[in-house]
């Protein structure tokens, strides 16, 4: 990534610009009223009473919003277009065409009844870096390529198949919008018979970064202005089937019952038990559960609920499933029922670049701003990429730590500061 100063003589008006790039750029500032204008405009698409988000991947609102957002991408002066995956590119060329393009970007789906910033922050504020840059007539060496992500939120499916493809299994997966990923992929505008091999392969990208809420509470409890995120958690995820035996509430003895639901609540508590049994920062979560056939006076004959394991150590993983398979062992003797789990989900832990790394903690520095590194505990699409290319995050503090509600905040100052960096840092990797 070279760049040096150089002299651009234009053929009209005599005039030669001789730039040296870094004083000329150094005073470069994002517009943070559209910025965050944008963000306003964009939370409309989905907007819940409570005055959250609910834009699951794969539904109208989904639809829309993308529609916004490549109108958007449209005026910050990039070429839109969608890739197989559904995925929205904004790419715009660089003065030296060798060069691989340095991306940047996030996702604007979210959780059930969420919030409207997760992803929808770095999404915003990659589109304000290619306006500003446009507006502001600065000429990167590098192309630039602006990616907003189909469907994070159920599993970074847009990402993974970036930089992975997607098999005919995953395909097949429900999602929250009563699509199946191949079904919402196509309903998106993507096309996922072509998606048996990865879109992007390694040395196809210079870099990649994500600008993202912390979706925690450290920046804020600390007064950090910047997370520099060092690592990604791997996420586990698995479907998890309970069957006992469906009878009469009033007519059964209690000591004759083969209860799914008794079971399952006895799973849920192992399953906090045994994460917590041992130091370190993982996480184990039971995030739904339905009971059939859910009468008052029916024994639950089947349950059909969830795991999901995180931590940036995978090994550490799969040592929690095994011992959570002991307890689910001996649960199923003490109440005569059969558990099944069938994965559903995996993405990978990763680590950051460490130039990367060290270019955004360099460069947040330089704009007066406090840094902490730190892991992510949330999943997110950088870390797909990871293994094809060098991958950075940037973090701004979430208000009481608050994320995947409709209480998820943070500041419009919090986020032009993040879109001011993230601006700066692609400014100093097109140096390199
Ligand atoms: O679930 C996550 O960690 C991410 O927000 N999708
Ligand atoms: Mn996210
Ligand atoms: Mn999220």
């Amino acid at each position: 990534m070279n760049r040096r100063t150089f002299n651009i003589s234009l053929a009209s008006a005599a005039c030669s610009l001789a730039f040296s790039w870094p004083q000329a750029s150094a005073q470069l500032r994002v517009n943070g009223q559209r910025l965050n204008q944008h963000l306003a405009d964009l939370a409309v698409f989905g907007k819940t009473p409570e005055g959250g988000t609910h834009r699951v991947a794969y539904t109208e609102a989904d639809l829309q919003a993308r529609e916004f957002t490549m109108k958007l991408m449209r005026e910050a002066r990039l070429d839109v277009s969608i890739d197989a995956a559904g995925n929205l590119l904004g790419r715009r060329a660089g003065r030296n065409a060798k060069l691989p393009p340095l991306a940047l970007g996030s996702h604007i789906d979210s959780v059930p009844q969420g919030g409207s910033y997760d992803g929808q922050v770095g999404a915003m504020g990659a589109i304000e870096v290619a306006q500003t840059l446009a507006e502001q007539n600065v000429a990167l060496a590098h192309p630039l390529e602006v990616i907003i992500f189909s469907n994070e939120e159920g599993g970074t499916y847009g990402s993974h198949a970036m930089a992975h493809g997607l098999t005919e299994k995953q395909l097949g997966l429900p999602t929250n919008s009563g699509k199946t990923v191949g079904e919402g992929i196509k309903y998106i505008g993507g096309d996922p018979g072509k998606l048996s091999q990865p879109l992007r392969k390694r040395g196809d990208f210079a870099a990649y970064l994500e600008l993202h809420i912390e979706q925690g509470g450290i920046l804020e409890a600390e007064k950090i202005n910047i997370g520099v995120v060092e690592g990604i958690v791997g996420i586990n995820q698995w479907e998890v089937i309970v069957e006992g035996f469906a009878n009469h509430a009033g007519t059964t003895p209690m000591n004759q019952r083969r209860d799914a639901l008794l079971a399952a609540a006895k799973y849920i508590e192992a399953v906090n038990r045994v994460v917590t049994s041992i130091p370190g920062r993982q996480v184990g979560t039971v995030g739904r559960i339905q009971a059939q056939p859910g009468a008052y006076n029916v024994i639950p004959g089947k349950v059909t609920t969830t795991l999901e394991l995180r931590d940036l150590d995978m090994a550490k993983i799969q040592l929690l499933f095994q011992r959570i398979q002991a307890e689910v062992a001996q649960i199923e003797t003490a109440t005569g029922t059969k558990f099944t789990f069938k994965e559903t989900n995996t993405v990978i832990a990763a680590p950051t670049d460490v130039r990367v790394r060290g270019t955004i903690d360099e460069t947040a520095r330089r704009l007066g701003f406090t840094t902490k590194t730190m892991p992510s505990g949330a999943g997110h699409d950088a870390q797909e990429l990871a293994p094809i290319t060098p991958v950075g995050m940037i973090f701004i503090p979430s208000r009481a730590g608050i994320s995947h509600s409709p209480r998820e905040f943070s500041s419009p100052a919090d986020i032009t500061n993040g879109a001011n960096v993230l601006l700066h840092t692609v400014l100093r990797l097109d140096e390199r």
